[in-house]
């Protein structure tokens, strides 16, 4: 939609235009921009009357300045080809024939030489949307039979588990945590990831409910919670499973509910029972007494509703934990009221979403282990990876593992694509790089993963210099490499009605957005249910007891950390989505560590670079050589270092990736970024 600005006065008239964020954030905002000589001006929340009502009005600032991400020098403009060594940066341009004669000659190439599976395409969540991933691009690598990717940086534990227990069944509208009598806000730290989700427990605190916030480190929201429980990162399940006992043996445990909707009742108690309060209270480092009233206010309260975060799910015990989580609600019978339940992801709340291009039973390359198989031909079956192709993706900054990452990336005989709207860290090491649109120049579908909503997104800007669409690329890549068939769409148009179905795509090109099938904020166990084959929550699924090696809901403990005693975790923070807008940061990026730590190391801020020393963060798998800056908010022996950093914001040009390692989570086969343990020590000035 398109509406001229009043602007009098004024020469150049600037035009608004409604449009929605797709980015890799579960908000999904309804985005008015200001568009002034045919580039963004501003950008802004949608009015109330056109907006998805959770965008209440505002967005985060760092979409707000999105034309520094537009128009920066960092910008791609032009397919370029390398001319200096791998990691140097140092490019030619070329035309976009070239840029695609060149990759088609190299993947045939690969595959003649060595078989398709010689290909490896390399993406994640960098553009959620939902025609910029999973449609042209799998047309594309599918069909010419390339190595499949399991994407499992992020959310992989969690889907595991969300999809065992419930069926991925729709979760509690964020805009009903108003309601809620407790809200526990478990691993998330909205005020940085999701943002709209604060005022809105405000909201239900001014109302009289209670907040409690599970978290390793005082997040702002901790600071307003009424109970803050500090786990050691990893233990989670430890406390869970606590919880979970002490309902079944103090009758708080729903009979009747279980009995009619549930399986693995009996499992889940004798799986618990050896979680006293006290155990707990060991292994997680809390307070027994705090276990205890967060037992006393969960059990008592109604609505009762848990936000499950992805800060659980990053470690060995992720997937246990984030599973004993969401089987509270079903054991504590919290369902079947507004605001009754839990939030993980919401995407479940639409179904039959996407593109579905069989897969030719090809091998499939766990994104954790991207370093393990670029360079080491014994780390999976099949051939070595010849060519790469990164998109919607900056590996080289969120990978596990990244010194393997960076020596894969560097392997002179690999060749290496980033198709990316700038030049990022793993861009430098390209052998070719295209230059891609953001969402404000192409046409996509955004879904919210905490907004239950679709929101058509259209161009509201030309794409600066020649950058090109990911549909475009990959239709025209497949075209080339002689892989389309009747019937594929091609347009935008044809793409929408294919990844939404007609009725839907219908909704969307009437009314711009979609709500959920259930027509309301659906109410869990009322207007939705399991979608497991029985329709009930399996508190105890075969199939993820079959997944985990020492069995679902077992501990895995900590190995001895005399070395490296200090828990590194490396969560979001505002400025940046991922490793997105990171160019931008300005000055150094800190680790941060508790006045405990430091001063145990000798560690004292000092007066020059505004008080903060420099220090060595390593371990077994690298180092980083940054800036350290005191934080009383964590727990004493974890360390943080923001996700996501890119190179020029440490002096080794390493990030959290760096000390991160590239073991599994026990079900899920996801990340364990914050099983990094390292030590610290200082650097002289
Ligand atoms: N140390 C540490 N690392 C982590 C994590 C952690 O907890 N600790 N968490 C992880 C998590 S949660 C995630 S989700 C991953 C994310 O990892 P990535 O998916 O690698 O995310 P981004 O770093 O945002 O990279 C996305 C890139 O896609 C590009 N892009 C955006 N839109 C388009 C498009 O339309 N076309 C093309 N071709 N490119 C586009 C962007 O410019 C950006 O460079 O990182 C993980 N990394
Ligand atoms: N601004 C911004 N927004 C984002 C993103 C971003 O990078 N920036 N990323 C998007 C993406 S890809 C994702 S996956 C989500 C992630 O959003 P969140 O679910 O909020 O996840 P994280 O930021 O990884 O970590 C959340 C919290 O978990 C805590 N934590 C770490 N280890 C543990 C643990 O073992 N147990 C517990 N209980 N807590 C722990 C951290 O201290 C942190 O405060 O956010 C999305 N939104
Ligand atoms: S990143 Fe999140 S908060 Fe920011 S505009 Fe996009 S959806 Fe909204
Ligand atoms: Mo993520």
């Amino acid at each position: 939609m398109t509406v001229p600005e009043p602007t009098p006065g004024e020469v150049v008239q600037a035009t608004l235009h409604h449009t929605a964020c797709t980015l890799d954030c579960p908000d999904s905002c309804s985005l008015e921009v200001k568009v002034r000589d045919g580039r963004v001006d501003k950008v802004r929340a949608a009015p109330p009357e056109v907006a998805h009502p959770l965008t209440s009005g505002f967005i985060c600032s760092k979409v707000g300045r999105i034309s520094r991400h537009l128009y920066g020098e960092d910008r791609l403009l032009y397919p370029a080809r390398r001319t200096g060594p791998k990691g140097d940066g140092a490019f030619e341009r070329i035309s976009w024939e070239e840029a695609l004669d060149l990759i088609v000659s190299r993947m045939t190439e690969a595959r003649t030489a060595f078989g398709g599976e010689s290909v490896l395409p390399l993406s994640y969540g960098g553009s959620n949307g939902l025609l910029t991933q999973d449609t042209a691009d799998a047309i594309l690598f599918r069909r010419f039979g390339a190595s499949a990717l399991a994407r499992n940086v992020c959310a992989a534990p969690s889907t595991a588990a969300a999809l065992g227990l419930y069926g991925k069944m729709a979760g509690v509208a964020l805009e009903d945590y108003e309601h809620a009598s407790l809200a526990i806000v478990w691993g998330a730290n909205p005020s940085s990831t999701g943002i709209h989700l604060v005022p809105i427990l405000r909201a239900a605190r001014a109302r009289g409910g209670r907040l409690v916030v599970v978290d390793p480190r005082r997040t702002p929201l901790a600071k307003q919670a009424d109970l803050h429980l500090q786990p050691r990162p990893g233990t989670d399940l430890c406390l869970a499973l606590a919880l979970h006992r002490e309902l079944f043996r103090r009758g708080g445990a729903d009979l009747d509910f279980l009995a009619e909707h549930a399986t693995g009742v009996e499992e889940l108690r004798r799986r618990a029972e050896p979680w006293t309060f006290a155990c707990a209270a060991e292994a997680t480092g809390i307070p027994e007494a705090d276990i205890a009233r967060c037992h006393e206010w969960y059990s008592e309260s109604s609505p009762a509703v848990i936000r499950c975060g992805w800060g659980v799910e990053r470690n060995r015990n992720g997937g246990s934990a984030v599973a004993a989580i969401l089987a509270l609600p079903a054991l504590a019978g919290k369902f079947k009221v507004r605001a009754g339940g839990y939030t993980m992801s919401n995407s479940g709340a639409f179904r039959n979403v996407g593109w579905r291009e069989p897969s030719p039973g090809v091998r499939i390359v766990n994104m954790n282990h991207v370093g393990r198989v670029l360079t080491d031909p014994d780390a999976i079956q099949g051939p070595p990876v010849q060519v790469l192709f990164v998109y919607n993706a900056n590996p080289l900054a969120t990978l596990p593992n990244q010194e393997l990452v960076r020596r894969g990336l560097a392997r002179e005989d690999l060749f290496t694509v980033v198709f990316d709207q700038v030049t990022t860290d793993t861009a430098r090491y390209a052998d070719l790089v295209l230059p891609a649109t953001t969402f404000l120049e192409h046409d996509d579908v955004a879904m919210g993963y905490g907004a239950m909503v679709l929101h058509d997104t259209k161009p509201v800007v030309p794409p600066v210099g020649e950058a090109r669409s990911n549909l475009r690329v990959f239709g025209d890549l497949a075209q080339r490499l002689d892989l389309l068939r009747k019937g594929d769409p091609r347009s935008e148009a044809e793409w929408r009605q294919a990844v939404l179905g007609g009725e839907r795509a219908r909704r969307l090109a009437e009314g711009g957005q979609a709500l959920p099938e259930t027509g309301r904020r659906p109410i869990q166990f009322v207007d939705v249910f399991p979608h497991t084959a029985d329709r009930r929550v399996h508190l105890c699924p075969p199939s993820l007891e079959a997944e985990s090696a020492r069995g679902l809901y077992a501990f895995h403990p900590e190995a001895s950390g005399r070395r490296y005693p200090l828990a590194l975790i490396s969560p979001s923070v505002p400025q940046t989505v991922s490793s997105t807008f990171g160019q931008l940061r300005s000055g150094p990026v800190p680790l941060e560590m508790h006045p405990d730590d430091a001063a145990a190391r000798g560690l004292k801020n000092g007066l020059k670079n505004g008080g903060r020393p420099r220090v060595r963060v390593f371990n077994g798998y690298g180092e980083v050589r940054c800036r350290m800056r005191l934080n009383p908010d964590l727990k004493p022996g974890v360390v943080l270092l923001p996700k996501g950093v890119w190179a020029r914001s440490t002096e080794s040009g390493t990030n959290a990736c760096a000390l991160a390692p590239d073991t599994l989570t026990d079900i899920g086969a996801g990340a364990c970024f914050n099983d990094a343990r390292v030590e610290v020590e200082a650097l002289t000035d």
